[in-house]
């Protein structure tokens, strides 16, 4: 195939409201903030791309605004003239010349797979070496900061068929207070639902050893990030000792850190997340480390929207094992889109699009109208 070049790219911020507020213990969202990418090539065809946080600089090391400024001021200027048919080439550029980023550097993978897989007729998730499932398993997030609202969500959830995997969002109130929401949100739904919970690296070990322990004890099934990143002896102690199994989110920045994890033995599951790890490409490295070592899948979220979601749930549905599924609900928690056809769930799962590219064009008028000027 002859050179097919980059001729522009462009990042674009926009902001949709959300269907309530969001708790996390660092940050309510009371809408998201997505950052839109479009590289557009010699060929005619355009590849869209997502990258989103979380909470402005709340979560993590890049903002909305240092990605959209980044991507054009050092990234683009690296791509453009570039094949965009050889997306080795193309992120191998970009990692030699800029640290980090992976936020906007997964935006741009992902537009780069999209554009691929529009010009070869190929959808992403064959790009990336095939599906090997039709569906993915999507957990929802419970973050309305009130117990009983709480219950009434994954109540409704349930019958509806849309989400039978709870995540619970603490860490910001006393832990005792947070354990008995916690409890008192399992003695409700019962067996009827798994609830898990996220701590966001709000505990130090001293609270963690307790909270697990009693979390463990009443049936929660899944303990993300309960302390700091940089506490790495702390986190393979508390993965010794804490009945429920251990999931590092925040620990994860880069593969490097995947593997340094994993060599450490400092959690049996890793989250997987485009962002923090440079795209669907990247992601899928992490996973590789991750099944080397024995330890389990999540496919995890930044709260993307629609763009985002799918980059990441073509990467997760190659996945030989995803044993605790994932939690790409990003689109449902908005209630606006920017697409023209929504992700679609249903009975539990998000159907990953078997059409070309990732499977979604952009509504012009909608991102006109929540695009910031
Ligand atoms: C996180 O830390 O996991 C994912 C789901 C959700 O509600 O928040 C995010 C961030
Ligand atoms: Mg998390």
């Amino acid at each position: 195939m002859s050179h097919i070049l980059i001729e522009s790219i462009e990042a674009v911020i926009v902001d949709l409201p959300t269907i309530r507020p969001h708790k996390l213990a660092m940050h309510t969202l009371q809408k998201q903030t997505l950052v839109i990418i479009r590289v557009r090539c010699a060929d005619g065809i355009e590849g869209i791309g997502e990258s989103t946080t979380i909470g402005g600089l709340a979560y993590g090391n890049e903002s909305p605004e240092s990605i959209k400024t980044n991507i054009e001021c050092h990234l683009a200027p690296l791509l453009i003239g570039q094949d965009a048919s050889n997306i080795n080439a193309a992120m191998l550029r970009l990692d030699k010349a800029a640290k980090g980023n992976t936020f906007a550097k997964s935006g741009l993978e992902s537009a780069l797979l999209d554009a691929q897989g529009k010009r070869l007729g190929l959808p992403v998730s064959e790009l990336l070496g095939g599906r090997v499932r039709d569906s993915l398993e999507v957990a929802w997030t419970l973050a309305s900061g009130d117990t009983a609202k709480d219950i009434a969500e994954a109540e409704q959830m349930l019958d509806i068929r849309r989400h039978r995997i709870f995540k619970l969002k603490i860490g910001a109130n006393e832990v005792s207070a947070d354990l008995k929401h916690v409890i008192a949100i399992k003695k409700a739904l019962g067996e009827r639902a798994s609830v898990r919970v996220d701590v966001n690296q709000y505990w130090d070990e001293s609270q963690a050893i307790r909270a697990c322990q009693v979390l463990g004890d009443n049936g929660i099934d899944l303990i993300e990030q309960p302390i700091s990143r940089i506490n790495r002896a702390g986190q393979v102690r508390l993965n010794q000792r804490s009945p429920a199994p251990i999931m590092a989110d925040e620990s994860i920045e880069s593969v490097a850190d995947a593997f340094s994890l994993a060599a450490d033995g400092a959690a049996s599951i890793f989250a997987l997340k485009i962002g923090k790890n440079g795209g669907p490409r990247a992601v899928l490295r992490t996973a590789q480390i991750a099944e080397a070592a024995g330890i389990a899948l999540y496919g995890g979220t930044m709260l993307e929207g629609a763009i985002g979601t799918l980059a990441s749930a073509h990467a997760f549905i190659t996945l030989s094992r995803l044993t605790w599924g994932t939690e790409l609900f990003g689109p449902l928690l908005l209630t606006e889109e920017i697409v023209t056809e929504a992700p679609v769930y249903r009975d539990f799962q998000l159907e990953v699009p078997r059409s070309p590219g990732l499977g979604l064009t952009l509504d012009e008028e909608r991102l006109a109208f929540f695009r910031r000027t």
